[in-house]
């Protein structure tokens, strides 16, 4: 047997003694150069640990629940032969078990005490079996702006069934981590003092608790865990929700020019797909800068109002909702949009962006109009004050004077934040919108 080598946790920032929750190996598993070993989920992020080459894994030195810093050992690996094919299982103290891919021929082991810096991308719900990119990280802090509280997993879900608000608790335990311990604590003072503990996420709005209901009484079911972004979004989304008051506006635009239009670039432009999103982040830059309000975020008693034109498009995936960011959309032209559109698409659903692309952004489009719909009322992306709502178009009769004329008709709904925006503001916004589509010769206004 090849002399075994270490495989070590790399840079993971200022997190330290960031427990494991998941072993993504066995002793014996063929695994890839940056292929996962371990999850590690501190209170604010995820991170696999990668192989640090291509081998086969003899031995893991930790378990679920340890907790582990940067150059802790997770695991002793044979490194694949020189010639790069994946080393024999020898006799081995457990039988190998075949790569789902075959080794790449020319790969080097890479120094274990130097590992690759962790890339920052989108969470994987569940961890892919082979991995060629780096090490995958995922911030919560890009989604959550608060300050999250510092507690194992475990203890988060205790304190969730129970309905703890862990922003209330006080961590005893070490670097002020919460203790299950402190959860029980807090609740016993609740109760002494007459009052519930404050339900989580419901922000000071004293509801009441969740109902609790056995489903399987009233037929079968299934129990299925939800993904890490729709955790993250979820949490957003109900604050957002209880938070903002919210109202949407409701407006058609009459997009039968600019179809024709579309459709031309379209064949003159093979290779890009250009759709009404493109021309609708056009026309929103085109409406934020009349309407500077609307490109701007509360802080406290100010309204800061942004000079750049970033724009956030919600994308679904397989595992949730996730909103990457155009920059200075203001400054690109369709063509460049559509591509930039079709590359952040792809890499979401990928789940291959970084929390920076998903950062900065001032104004977000929602668009369903790819799947249907007539209207909805989008949730605001905070600290936005704003987010466009676009549905399918349809061939409408409207009315000319003297005759119905078929015209395209778009679908808008904004969702906007009452405390910064007036109906009246609202209402001229999309009007705005509707003019912009309807001549996109306004753009050049
Ligand atoms: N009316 C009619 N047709 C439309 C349309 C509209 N408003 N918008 C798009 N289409 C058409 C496109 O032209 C395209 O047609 P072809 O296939 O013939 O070219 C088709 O619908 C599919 O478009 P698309 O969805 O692939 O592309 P897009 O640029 O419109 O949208 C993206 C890209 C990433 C925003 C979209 O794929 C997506 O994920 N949408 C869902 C967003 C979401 O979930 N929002 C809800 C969030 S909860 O508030």
């Amino acid at each position: 047997m090849a002399e075994l080598k270490e495989a070590r946790v790399p840079d993971i920032g200022d997190d330290k003694d960031v427990p494991v929750i998941e072993l993504l190996v066995q002793p014996g598993d063929r695994v890839k150069k940056d292929q996962g070993l371990v999850t590690l989920e501190s209170d604010k992020a995820t991170m696999e640990v990668p192989a640090p080459f291509d081998g086969v894994v003899r031995e893991l030195k930790v378990k679920v629940g340890d907790e582990l810093s940067e150059g802790s050992v997770v695991a002793l690996i044979e490194p694949a032969d020189e010639a790069g094919a994946p080393a024999p299982a020898k006799a081995a103290s457990a039988p190998s078990r075949p790569a789902p891919e075959a080794a790449p021929a020319e790969q080097a082991p890479a120094p274990p005490a130097a590992p690759a810096a962790p890339a920052r991308t989108a969470p994987a719900a569940t961890p892919a079996p082979t991995r060629s990119s780096p090490p995958v990280r995922f911030d919560a802090d890009a989604l959550m702006p608060e300050k999250v509280p510092h507690a194992s997993p475990a203890v988060r879900l205790f304190a969730r069934e129970l309905g703890v608000d862990l922003g209330q608790v006080t961590g005893s335990a070490r670097a002020g981590r919460i203790s299950k311990e402190d959860v029980q604590a807090f609740v016993k003072a609740a109760l002494a003092g007459g009052g519930a503990p404050r339900a989580a996420g419901g922000g000071g709005l004293d509801l009441i608790p969740w109902p609790k209901v056995d489903f399987g009484k009233f037929g079968p079911v299934e129990s299925k865990p939800l993904s890490r972004i729709q955790k993250l979004s979820g949490a957003n989304l109900a604050r957002n929700w209880a938070m903002i008051p919210h109202v949407t506006q409701f407006d058609d635009a009459d997009i039968t020019e600019m179809e024709a239009f579309r459709k031309k670039l379209g064949e003159e432009h093979k290779d890009t797909k250009v759709t009404p999103l493109v021309f609708l982040i056009k026309a929103a830059v085109a409406a934020l800068k009349k309407f500077p309000n609307f490109n701007a975020s509360l802080d406290g008693d100010n309204l800061v109002l942004k000079q750049y034109f970033h724009i956030g498009i919600a994308v679904d995936t397989p595992d949730g909702l996730v909103v990457p960011v155009i920059r200075d959309a203001d400054r690109k032209g369709l063509l460049e949009l559509a591509r930039e559109l079709g590359e952040i698409s792809a890499k979401a659903r990928d789940k291959k962006l970084t929390s920076a692309d998903m950062q900065g952004g001032c104004f977000s489009i929602s668009s369903l109009g790819g799947i249907g719909g007539t209207a909805f009322t989008p949730i605001i992306n905070a600290p936005e004050v704003a987010i466009l709502g676009v549905s399918r178009s349809a061939m409408k009769p409207v009315w000319n004077g003297k005759d119905f004329d078929a015209r395209l008709v778009l679908p808008l709904s904004l969702s906007y934040d009452h405390r910064v925006i007036d109906g009246a503001a609202a209402a001229r916004f999309t009007a705005y919108l509707a003019q912009v589509l309807g001549d996109l010769r306004r753009l050049l206004v």
